[in-house]
């Protein structure tokens, strides 16, 4: 039985609401994610995929997007424990909602106009479509402002050219929002559809990390998109920016999931397993390691939370959530690597959860900004001084 950690008494802080939501999602992970979920990541085989329509239905797709365009209209705190959740049951889980939600479904819905809000929203808020985001290209990670994909006006459409790489959902998207450069070399947001010709998805393979996870690449062969399919309420490269800030967001929230199922699972054991007559849970060494997490889990859901409160009043900045996305994601990370240690040999067989979560942790602490570039960030915050150029 998971007995999450709240030392300081956060649950005091949440509407009855957002407990109730976190249960249905709590319930739904128990039922649909834990039972599989090992088998789904030894195989490399997508979970999500089986899963969308199902997170449809709980809202746990565009939780922030109002009714009319098929979304539940919740909250941030809402979605922020709604990727708790999601996370807790892997984190491949987890990124698949976060790409709906936050990369595909909040640029539809803040720079789109009302006619692709309205085809494009509903479904993919219930789950019958799949998105994918497309920014990451082979020789522009961290630095997406370099990117070459790139797209001319012919008049009646435009033709898009180039490759993005790392794309979770890719092999199996339906539609993909695009950032690609127009002939000013200005960064714009393109609505792409599976079948349009010259538009190819091939999958990588071969991880070590979200093996649960479809990643990919979106290639465009003189892609004819038509005009309607470009978002016209952004230029430059803020437009992507600010789908991450909302993604990031709930990395740091997601990532708390991670790092409570590591931690309950590693103090269940340590109480269990018997050394030298004892408990391992008796010996110094192993209680040092469980009170500096249960501290660290406890610091990252106050992070979280008043980021939240934040986000809900439209205060956070994109450097808070910057700093909350690698304190939190360090945080998880570091939880996941101790509490492997405490259960020894048996840390590393998939009969427990913790070397999933370890390893899908390396990507969680890449994508979405690595570790580095999130230092950099608040670097430059607190100094006004950009080292990136
Ligand atoms: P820079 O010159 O600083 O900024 C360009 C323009 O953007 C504005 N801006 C932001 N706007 C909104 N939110 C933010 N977070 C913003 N950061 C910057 C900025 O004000 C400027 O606006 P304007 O109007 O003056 O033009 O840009 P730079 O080229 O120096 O780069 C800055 C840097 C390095 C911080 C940024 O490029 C960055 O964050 N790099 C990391 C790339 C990244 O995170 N990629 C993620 C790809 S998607 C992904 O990983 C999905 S994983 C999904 C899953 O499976 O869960
Ligand atoms: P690089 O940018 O090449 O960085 C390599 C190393 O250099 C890192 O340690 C980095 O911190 C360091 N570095 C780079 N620049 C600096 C600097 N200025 N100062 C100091 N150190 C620096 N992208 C998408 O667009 N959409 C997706 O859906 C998506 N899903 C992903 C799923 C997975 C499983 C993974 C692993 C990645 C995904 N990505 C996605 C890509 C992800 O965002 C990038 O991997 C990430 O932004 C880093 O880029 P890179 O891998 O090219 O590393």
């Amino acid at each position: 039985m998971y007995h999450p950690p709240d030392y300081y008494e956060i649950d005091a802080l949440l509407t009855d609401e957002h407990k109730m939501i976190r249960a249905a999602v709590r319930e739904w992970i128990n039922r649909n994610v834990k039972p599989v979920i090992e088998d789904y990541a030894q195989r490399h085989d997508p979970l999500p995929r089986q899963l969308l329509r199902q997170m449809g239905a709980l809202g746990a797709l565009g939780p922030f997007i109002p009714e009319k365009y098929g979304g539940p209209g919740l909250d941030y705190i809402s979605y922020g424990l709604i990727m708790t959740e999601l996370e807790r049951g892997d984190s491949a889980v987890r990124s698949g909602a976060s790409v709906q939600s936050s990369l595909v479904m909040y640029p539809i819905y803040t720079f789109g106009d009302e006619a692709q809000r309205l085809k494009y929203l509903p479904k993919l808020a219930s789950g019958e479509s799949v998105g994918a985001f497309g920014l990451t290209e082979p020789d522009h990670g961290s630095d997406p402002g370099g990117m070459k994909c790139h797209f001319e006006d012919k008049g009646n459409h435009y033709l898009l050219n180039g490759s993005k790489m790392w794309i979770t959902n890719a092999p199996f998207c339906d539609v993909a929002v695009v950032w690609a450069k127009d002939e000013m070399g200005k960064v714009r947001g393109l609505i792409v559809e599976r079948g349009m010709e010259g538009f190819t998805t091939p999958e990588t393979f071969n991880k070590w990390s979200l093996r649960a996870s479809a990643t990919g690449e979106l290639v465009f062969d003189n892609v004819k998109v038509p005009k309607e399919n470009l978002l016209p309420g952004v230029r430059g490269l803020k437009g992507p920016l600010m789908c991450l800030n909302s993604a990031r967001y709930g990395i740091a929230w997601g990532v708390l999931g991670a790092a409570m199922e590591c931690y309950d699972t590693a103090l269940r054991y340590a109480l269990e397993r018997q050394q030298f007559g004892r408990p391992i849970a008796s010996f110094q060494l192993q209680q040092k390691k469980l009170a500096e997490m249960v501290t660290e889990i406890t610091k990252g859901q106050l992070l979280a939370w008043r980021l939240g409160v934040l986000k809900n009043e439209e205060k956070a900045t994109p450097a808070q959530i910057s700093l909350a996305k690698r304190n939190n994601v360090e945080m998880a990370i570091n939880i996941a690597r101790n509490s492997r240690q405490i259960l020894g040999a048996m840390g590393i067989t998939g009969d427990f959860p913790i070397m999933r979560h370890m390893v899908n942790l390396e990507s969680v602490i890449t994508y979405e900004g690595t570790h580095d570039i999130h230092l950099l960030i608040t670097g430059m915050d607190v100094t006004e001084i950009s080292a990136f150029s």
